[in-house]
């Protein structure tokens, strides 16, 4: 259980140093320490101290953005009740078979609504009436959902998401998470467009995931740091738990779906024997570790190290993993805590979107892997 600490004295705000793979600061928005040396260094400094509340955590981080004027601080507090929303129900999942299986009626005649669809109505409904999201875009979704004018203030973003990731786990009893991306609107009509949406990664002004695991988290970034938020389910309330998360720059563990070997191309195939055999000097072997949720695989890989591989092979030349509700969060959020995200050729957060679904191949964890793997792909490794 997390501990509510007492008020902490506010430590400094720590700056990251970038690699050169970096993510560079988000121009649109000033999410960089307040530059005017007369402001009170207090009133530019986040809180890191674990226990703290989320809320407060978004708050204080947003006294240091100039521009923000606590958009954050409502909206990662309706993407907090949404996973809570969620997580409640998630938790119920085991009990399909008293209350009635998704999809048929339950004992009181009433339909059972899929967990997907459930979570995707959820998340729309937490943050369809905030006044500064134009539109919403979702897994579940065809076409987006555009925020009526009545429900409109400023408009000014958008959202995109995948309500529950790794689905075909929930009657298993095996993690699943909630990941989201918020992105600033490009066009300024009425309404908002789809090419508001198609934004290069980079563009991503808040990216993060919710896991529902064996306690439920909320990782999130800004563009400066990530830091992970523990639910304690006993008063509902998410604490910070995992301050500045970083990846280790080397792993020793790599997941991906080896049932699907026989259709890897030769690269693939050659770096996953690499990282099979014996070399104690260079680590290896790798340990094997595979769930088949993005967000529980992402999750142990960015804490301990690895990576993770959803490449595309001879049947799906693009893999199977969506770059807008997928790729590009869990890149930025990898990339914020000092590793990388690649589509094996280049950085996940380069490339520009030309629809809603598109898929990409997706290479991400520990920094030094993803250069190894873009070397056995690129033809200079072995
Ligand atoms: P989903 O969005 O339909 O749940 O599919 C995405 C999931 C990811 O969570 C996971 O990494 C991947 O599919 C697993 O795919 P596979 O079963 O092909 O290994
Ligand atoms: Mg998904």
């Amino acid at each position: 259980m997390v501990p509510l600490a007492p008020a902490p004295t506010p430590p400094k705000w720590k700056m990251r140093s970038l690699s050169p793979k970096g993510y560079q600061p988000i121009a649109h928005i000033n999410l960089s320490p307040d530059k005017d040396e007369t402001m009170n260094s207090q009133a530019v400094t986040a809180e890191t101290e674990k226990g703290i509340t989320l809320e407060r955590y978004v708050k204080e981080e947003e006294r240091k953005f100039l521009e923000a004027r606590g958009i954050f601080t409502t909206l990662i507090s309706q993407i907090s009740l949404a996973a809570k929303i969620i997580n409640a129900e998630v938790n119920k999942a085991g009990l399909v078979d008293i209350l009635g299986l998704a999809g048929h009626t339950n004992i009181q005649g009433e339909e059972v609504q899929k967990l997907d669809s459930y979570a995707d109505e959820v998340l729309r409904r937490a943050l369809d009436h905030h006044g500064s999201v134009a539109a919403l875009a979702s897994e579940e979704m065809n076409d987006p959902y555009i925020v009526s004018g009545d429900y409109l203030d400023d408009g000014e973003y958008v959202v995109v998401y995948d309500p529950l990731d790794g689905s075909s786990n929930i009657d298993v009893n095996v993690s699943i998470g909630s990941i989201f991306s918020i992105l600033k609107r490009k066009t300024s009509g009425p309404e908002a467009q789809i090419s508001d949406f198609l934004q290069p990664g980079s563009e991503q002004v808040c990216a993060g995931y919710v896991i529902y695991g064996s306690s439920t988290m909320l990782v999130y970034t800004t563009g400066n740091g990530v830091n992970g938020f523990t639910l304690n389910p006993s008063v509902g309330e998410f604490f910070l738990s995992h301050p500045n998360i970083q990846i280790p720059a080397r792993g020793k563990i790599y997941s991906i779906n080896e049932g699907n070997a026989s259709k890897w191309h030769a690269p693939v195939t050659r770096y996953i024997n690499h990282l099979k055999e014996d070399d104690k000097s260079t680590g290896r072997p790798y340990s094997a570790r595979y769930i088949g949720s993005l967000v529980a695989d992402f999750h142990r890989n960015l804490l301990k190290g690895g990576i993770f591989l959803y490449p595309g092979d001879k049947k799906n030349p693009n893999g199977k993993l969506r770059l807008l509700y997928e790729c590009n969060p869990m890149s930025l959020i990898v990339e914020q805590a000092g590793g990388a995200a690649s589509n094996g050729q280049h950085r996940i957060l380069d490339i520009l979107p030309d629809n809603l679904h598109q898929r990409v191949p997706l290479f991400i964890g520990s920094r030094d892997d993803i250069t190894d793997i873009e070397g056995f792909l690129s033809g200079d490794s072995e």
